[in-house]
């Protein structure tokens, strides 16, 4: 089961934040002074404590984040290919790499410092190194002020996207805006996605779960897709594209013959083209929607196009909507899902 790597990271401080954080609970760090013990050794103690308390806290702040982003080593392809519409894969380890060292750096500085406030018998020495140990710690945690922000918003385009597990079988449905995608995706799943009369309802990638004779079964919706070129796509497509490349056991590919999505279909039927091409080795099952509103002479067009077993539905109605499901199912790897069928 893999969850989503993203979703439960918690919100990552800019550096001024973080460096105002641990200075504040380092000067409330008292440790035990005895009336007996001499000015210096208490400022000793006092400074070392505090020094101690800086570079840990930031220390070990550093080290949660850097431990809460997945490496991409570790990503299933699915996150891998999302988070690359988000950052650059090269910067986003160097972030992550950054820091982890400087998590070393500061302990190593706060140790250092500790030594030196050991070995000095003079005040004003104390002093010195305790203001140069603070300018040290923090300057440390101000070079790394870009990559907080960068793994700061790598985490909020992240933490939305939908976790799915690789063991279940993963159904992504695609088409243009506004065929009716959303409407499926609610009719046979846990899925709410949001339904609207206009193009460009959903931006977002969205996972419904059903349970048919025990197999957990995940459907993805995506955002519509227009016919063009992958180089021309937005973001919001990409997320789709990425979706049927690396999730998808099977793809529904749903068509408006009613034309009321406002989009042709000698333009839909282009665009299945483009992901027939794309990825050629997932199964894929075209559906008509919007039967109920469509003209013969469409569905007939449809018809000589991908030959008269080609499933219709009226999704707003749930009308047929079990059939195109399993049949979909009955395209992927038999084996995996034999219970299904026998
Ligand atoms: N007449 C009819 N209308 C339908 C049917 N299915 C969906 N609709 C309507 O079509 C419109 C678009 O439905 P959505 O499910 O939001 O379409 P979508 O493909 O998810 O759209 P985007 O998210 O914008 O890509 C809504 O007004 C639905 O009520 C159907 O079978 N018949
Ligand atoms: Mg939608």
């Amino acid at each position: 089961m893999s969850s989503q790597p993203f979703s439960k990271i918690p919100s990552i401080p800019d550096s001024g934040e973080l460096i105002r954080i641990a200075y504040d609970r380092s000067l409330k760090v008292s440790p035990s002074l005895p009336m007996g013990l001499s000015r210096i050794k208490k400022l000793k103690r006092l400074y070392t404590a505090r020094i101690s308390s800086l570079s840990n806290t930031l220390s070990n702040r550093l080290l949660f984040y850097y431990n809460c982003f997945p490496p991409i080593s570790s990503l299933h392809p699915f996150y891998k290919a999302i988070l690359k519409l988000y950052v650059n894969l090269d910067e986003y380890e160097e972030a992550r790499r950054k820091l982890f060292y400087s998590s070393r750096i500061l302990r190593s500085l706060g140790r250092r410092y500790i030594m030196k406030l050991k070995r000095t018998s003079d005040i004003n020495d104390l002093k010195l190194i305790r203001r140069e140990a603070y300018g040290r710690l923090i300057s440390v945690v101000r070079r790394i002020r870009k990559e907080l922000k960068l793994l700061e918003d790598v985490r909020v385009e992240m933490r939305n996207i939908p976790s799915i597990n690789p063991d279940n079988v993963t159904i992504v449905i695609a088409g243009y805006p506004n065929v009716g995608k959303s409407t499926f995706v609610c009719k046979i799943s846990t899925a709410k996605p949001k339904i609207a009369s206009y193009p460009f309802t959903t931006t977002k990638l969205f996972v419904g779960h059903l349970t048919i004779k025990n197999l957990r079964i995940q459907i993805m919706d995506t955002p519509g897709l227009l016919d063009r070129p992958i180089y021309k796509r937005n973001r919001i497509e990409k997320l789709a594209i990425a979706a049927l490349e690396h999730a998808a056991d099977a793809i529904i590919f749903i068509l408006d013959p009613s034309e009321s999505s406002g989009y042709s279909l000698d333009e839909q039927l282009s665009l299945f083209r483009e992901i027939e091409n794309l990825f050629r080795k997932t199964p894929i099952l075209v559906v008509l929607n919007k039967i109920d509103i469509a003209s013969k002479e469409k569905i007939i067009y449809c018809e000589n196009y991908f030959g008269h077993s080609l499933p219709k539905m009226v999704a707003k109605d749930g009308l047929n909507v079990t059939e195109v499901l399993l049949k979909t199912l009955s395209l992927t790897d038999k084996g995996r899902f034999k219970d299904v069928y026998s």
